[in-house]
C-alpha cells in the first residue's frame, strides 16, 4: 500500500473532571489526531503526547513538528506491505516514540480496514473483552478519594488505582482501604520519590496493593531494583519503559514486577507485542494504560488489551467518564468492569466527523509530492 497523505489535527476537548498528578494538572485537552490515506481508504489513531513535557518529553507540539519535518517526508508516496516496513524507514528518529507510533497505529488501521478485519485478529489478540479498572486523581481530601472509589466500584471497575504524591500516600490508600477491604487497589506515583523515600513506600506494603505504578525517577531503572528488594508489594513500570529492550532489563535486574503497556510510549504496536513477549516470558503480567484519550485512542487502547499477557485491568475505562460528547460512535462503555472491544474493521470506531470538525483547532495535510 502506497502513503498518499498524512493529516494532522489538532482537536479542543474539555475533561469532565481535574485529573491532578503528581506531576500537574490536566483539564482542557487538545487531542493530535493522526489520519494515513492510501489504497483509497484511511487509518487514524490518537498521539498519546501531552501538552506540557510533564508525563514525557514529548508535547503534542513536538509530535506535530517531528511528523511534519521527518515522519511524513520519509515515508510518503512510499509503498509499504507491512507497518514493520513502513518503521523501518524511521530509523533516523530518535526517541519521539509517541509521534511515531501514532504514524504507526494508524497504518494499522488503514491495513486492517483494506483487509477487512479488526485490528485485534492482526495483532494476534485472544479476547473480545478486557478487563478495566479506573485511575483516579489526585482529590482535594481524603472523604472525596473514598467517595470516588465508592462510585467506581459500585459501577463495578475492576480495580481502582490512586495517584499520589509526597504528603498524600499512605492517608489516601489507608482511608480507601478501610473502606474497601477486599478492592483491588493500586497506586501510581508517576516518579515523584525518590530512594531517601522508602520508608514511606514500605508503609504502604502494609494495605496489599496489586502493585505500586512508577515510584521513582522516569529514567531510572537501577534504583527501582533497589526498591523493589526491600518492598513486599510489587512495582509496575509505566514511565521507564520505552522498549522491549528496557522491559527486559528492568525484568532482569527485578526493577518490577508488572508493566504498564502504552503503545504510544513504546514506538507502536510492533514494539508493544514485542514487549508484551518478554514480559510473558519472564512471567511478569502486563496492562495496559491510559493518557486521558478520546474514543479514537482508547479503541487501539481495547484492541492491544487482547493480547493474551494482558490479565490485569486497564485503565481504559468508560468514554462517559472523560467527556460529555466523545469523537466516535459507537460509545466505549464499561459495564461491570468489562469493555467489549469494538467489532467492525480496523479500530471498529467511526469519527463524528461533524463534531470533529467543530472541535478542530488547526490541520495540516502532507501529501506525496506536495
Ligand atoms: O501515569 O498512567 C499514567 C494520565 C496521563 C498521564 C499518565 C497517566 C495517566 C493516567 C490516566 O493514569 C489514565 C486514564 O484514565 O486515561
Ligand atoms: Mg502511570
Amino acid at each position: 500500500m502506497r502513503i498518499d497523505q498524512i493529516e494532522m489535527r489538532e482537536v479542543a476537548m474539555r475533561l469532565r473532571f481535574r485529573f491532578e498528578t503528581s506531576f500537574g494538572v490536566e483539564q482542557d485537552r487538545r487531542i493530535l489526531l493522526v489520519t494515513v490515506r492510501g489504497g483509497g481508504g484511511e487509518g487514524v489513531a490518537e498521539c498519546v503526547a501531552g501538552e506540557y513535557p510533564g508525563y514525557a518529553y514529548e508535547t503534542r507540539d513536538t509530535a506535530w513538528s517531528v511528523i511534519r519535518d521527518f515522519i511524513a517526508p520519509a515515508v510518503l508516496g512510499r509503498e509499504y506491505a507491512t507497518p514493520h516496513q513502513l518503521l523501518r524507514d524511521l530509523g533516523h528518529v530518535r526517541g519521539h516514540n509517541m509521534a511515531v507510533a501514532a504514524v504507526e497505529m494508524a497504518f494499522w488501521d488503514l491495513q486492517a480496514k483494506a483487509l477487512g478485519v479488526p485490528l485485534w485478529h492482526l495483532l494476534g489478540g485472544v479476547r473480545t473483552a478486557v478487563p478495566v479498572g479506573v485511575s483516579i486523581g489526585i482529590q482535594p481530601s481524603l472523604d472525596d478519594t473514598v467517595e470516588q472509589a465508592r462510585a467506581h466500584l459500585e459501577q463495578g471497575y475492576a480495580r481502582v488505582k490512586l495517584k499520589i504524591k509526597p504528603g498524600w500516600d499512605v492517608a489516601p490508600v489507608r482511608a480507601v482501604r478501610e473502606a474497601f477491604p477486599e478492592a483491588d487497589l493500586t497506586v501510581d506515583a508517576n516518579s515523584a520519590y525518590r530512594l531517601v523515600d522508602t520508608r514511606i513506600l514500605r508503609d504502604l506494603d502494609q494495605f496489599g496493593l496489586a502493585y505500586i505504578e512508577q515510584p521513582l525517577a522516569h529514567d531510572d531503572l537501577i534504583d527501582h531494583a533497589a526498591l523493589q528488594a526491600q518492598l513486599t508489594t510489587a512495582i509496575c513500570l509505566d514511565e521507564s519503559i520505552h522498549s522491549a529492550e528496557d522491559a527486559r532489563k528492568g525484568l532482569q535486574i527485578g526493577a518490577g514486577r508488572v508493566i504498564n503497556v502504552k503503545v504510544g510510549r513504546v514506538r507502536g504496536y510492533a514494539a508493544a507485542r514485542r514487549l508484551h513477549d518478554v514480559a510473558v516470558a519472564f512471567g511478569a503480567p502486563v496492562w495496559c494504560g491510559g493518557m486521558l484519550e478520546s474514543g479514537v485512542g482508547r479503541a487501539h487502547n481495547l484492541h492491544v488489551s487482547t493480547l493474551e499477557g494482558f490479565v490485569l485491568p486497564g485503565d481504559t475505562s468508560s468514554a462517559s467518564r472523560y467527556w460529555d460528547e466523545d469523537l466516535v460512535e459507537p460509545l466505549l462503555e464499561a459495564h461491570d468492569g468489562v469493555q467489549q472491544v469494538p467489532e467492525g474493521d480496523g479500530i471498529g470506531v467511526r469519527l463524528k466527523t461533524d463534531l470533529v470538525e467543530r472541535l478542530t483547532r488547526r490541520v495540516e495535510v502532507l501529501a506525496a509530492g506536495a
